[in-house]
């Protein structure tokens, strides 16, 4: 059985790297030409699972990622290294764990040890070029878009859609409130709902040199709001489809970075009228929810707004339900983008050699846990989509339910394309997966929240490992919302144990750090020994 999985492994990837992709036995050598597949690589930022595949939200509308996931193996137990932009993302191109590299937070200290922790291994992108690929990149791949390494940016790519936030409208820009304003908007027109609570300067000047996570908010956005040139996102999926309809002379790896459903969460208006507001579902939070979460969880989630997420948004009338409506209209905005760069891959001469990965960077937080957004270890942030797809893929529309990670996608892509192993990944090839998604799979996925909170998840369990040494635990067979904190039922101390072996030995301190001294959450839990914890975190 093994050996005939082994030869189908092979008899896969030769296919793939010759272009015959319809079978082993029925694909037309005439097709070979040696050709080496296309890569269309899609990330879409802070997208959990509200898309009508994964159940996360039941009123969530998203036909084309629904009909993406129809054509390939989509990985329903997907984990990013780390819940935050940079971090996540600079995992998986580099295919390094934060652990191993450090790179947990500052783009400043990735580049500054680049050199140290990357040695001779290459970024996905500079990797691919190097072997053959035409590199082409649109919006957010890496945290600043097509670079977080400016002096590489021409090693990774060999061309790059502009910036789209230069030339903004000064008029629309001045909705902007909130953290990288300049990238991520158009804002509300009222700058949004903390701003309304809090006023303009208080936002502006008091929490500026805190923290820049204020652009919580959302809304519909009319055209006046909107740039003239479209949405960026809109922008960014109408240079991907231009690519797509040239010829290339070499293969070519795609990557196509689409910044919503990030925050802010506006959208075009009419993608908030496909939701009755009057219908519409938000989560349920129990009562006790935190009453078992331990203290440096609790530092976790309050998060970066002045009173503590949950605070603000529930003491502001109906903005918890603004937001949920907003993040959902943003995800299908999003799903309409994803949608037209398939279907101009579709209609291309490149749809039958075209490889098709899609991934977010983490989940969003819409008041799991009473907490908002990503950074943190709970399934909402660590769990993203993931889906895998290539023309004449046998096991299309399958799922698999191993727990795999962001960084499994670069091993993967080189199995794929037939080039040779990167041997400085730490990532799993997963091509074994996508031939028989339910395999079994010997591995567990690692994440990390800052310095040394871990997350460790298996097909049933997700561990949790806080610096402190505290714990939690979770039974995803019983208990899919993590509401019951199992670590300290004895019953569960074997499993415990086995989960426990997943943590790392040893971890990279942060880069450009020689020392741990901690960090604002040991600040936090040091203040509320003083004054207590808030209520709502009880
Ligand atoms: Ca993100
Ligand atoms: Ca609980």
């Amino acid at each position: 059985m093994k050996n005939n999985l082994k030869i189908l492994s092979i008899c896969l990837i030769t296919a793939l790297a010759a272009g015959i992709l319809s079978s082993c036995s029925s694909g037309n050598p005439k097709a070979a030409e040696n050709q080496k597949p296309n890569v269309l690589f899609i990330a879409v930022d802070d997208l959990n699972d509200w898309i009508g595949t994964m159940g996360g939200h039941p009123q969530a509308i998203t036909p084309s990622l629904d009909k993406l996931v129809n054509q390939g193996v989509f990985f329903t137990n997907a984990h990013a290294s780390q819940a935050v932009c940079t971090a996540s993302r600079n995992s998986l191109l580099s295919g390094l764990h934060p652990v191993t590299t450090g790179w947990y937070g500052s783009t400043t200290d990735m580049r500054k040890t680049y050199d140290v922790v990357m040695k001779d291994n290459k970024m996905l992108p500079e990797y691919f070029r190097d072997h053959g690929y035409t590199t082409l990149s649109a919006g957010k791949i890496y945290h600043s878009g097509e670079s977080d390494h400016p002096d590489r940016t021409d090693l990774f790519w060999d061309e790059y859609a502009p910036h789209f936030w230069n030339g903004m409208d000064p008029v629309i820009k001045e909705n902007g409130f909130g953290y990288r304003g300049y990238m991520f908007y158009p804002f509300p027109k009222n700058g949004g709902q903390l701003v309304q609570a809090y006023g303009e300067d208080t936002i502006r000047n008091h929490y500026m040199p805190v923290n820049r996570f204020y652009s919580l908010c959302g809304g519909p956005l009319d055209k006046e709001d909107i740039p003239a040139e479209g949405m960026f996102d809109e922008q960014i999926a109408d240079w991907a489809v231009n690519q797509l309809s040239k010829k290339h002379e070499k293969p070519f790896f795609l990557a196509v970075g689409f910044l919503r459903p990030h925050v802010p969460y506006t959208a075009p208006r009419r993608y908030f009228e496909m939701y009755d507001t009057s219908k519409l579902i938000i989560p349920e939070i129990p009562e006790d929810e935190m009453s078992d979460i331990p203290m440096m969880g609790k530092a976790i989630a309050y998060g970066y707004t002045p009173k503590g997420g949950w605070d603000d948004v529930t003491s502001v009338p109906g903005f918890l339900k603004e937001l949920v409506h907003s993040y959902l209209a943003c995800v299908t905005f999003t799903d309409e983008q994803v949608g037209k760069v398939l279907a101009a891959l579709e209609e291309s001469p490149h749809s039958e050699n075209t490889i098709v990965v899609l991934w977010s960077d983490h989940g969003q937080h819409l008041g799991e846990k009473r907490h908002f957004r990503k950074q943190a270890l709970w399934e909402e942030s660590t769990r993203v989509p993931l889906l895998i797809s290539y023309p004449g893929m046998k096991t299309g529309g399958k799922k698999s339910s191993n727990p795999v990670s962001l960084l499994d996608i670069y091993p993967t892509l080189t199995a794929l394309c037939g080039l040779p192993d990167n041997p400085a990944l730490e990532g799993n090839n997963l091509v074994p997966l996508l031939e028989n998604p339910d395999k079994e799979w010997p591995h567990k996925v690692l994440s990390v929240w800052r310095y040394k909170n871990y997350g460790v998840r298996s097909e049933q369990y997700h561990y949790i490992h806080y610096r402190d040494g505290t714990e939690e635990l979770y039974d995803h067979m019983n208990d899919p919302g993590e509401h019951n904190n199992l670590a300290g039922n004895p019953e569960f101390a074997g499993v415990i144990e086995d989960h426990k072996k997943s943590l790392p030995l040893n971890e990279a301190l942060p880069a450009g750090t020689s020392e741990w001294t901690g960090d604002g959450y040991e600040k936090r839990i040091e203040g509320w020994k003083q004054s207590g914890i808030p209520d709502w975190l009880k």
